[in-house]
């Protein structure tokens, strides 16, 4: 069987699909900014932004190499400043909460 483009597209959006049913709808409460530095280009913040996509509790996650930052719009009943700082130490950058 032949597989065209439209079918591998259907099957893959399937599969995120199925990732995405995984991890319950979060609702952000508190947004907050921390510093991740030892970044070395965009690819180093596209795999922090998945790792703390996918940790518990957090809603959104944006982070930018050229200046070194990332932001988390989490729910504070499921985790904090604290458990996001090591996420970002664990991913192997310097992490630091910017406080407001
Ligand atoms: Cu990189």
């Amino acid at each position: 069987m032949k597989l065209k483009l439209g079918m591998i597209t259907a099957l893959a959006s399937a599969a995120l699909t199925t990732l995405a049913a995984d991890k319950p709808v979060v609702t952000a409460t508190a947004t907050n900014r921390f510093t991740s530095t030892g970044m070395h280009c965009d690819c180093c913040a596209g795999g922090l932004t998945a790792e703390l996509k996918a940790t518990r509790g957090v809603a959104a996650a944006e982070v930018t190499f050229s200046n070194q930052l990332a932001v988390v719009a989490y729910d504070t009943n499921k985790v904090n400043t604290t458990q996001l700082t090591k996420v970002i130490k664990e991913a192997g950058f310097a992490a630091k909460e910017v406080k407001p």
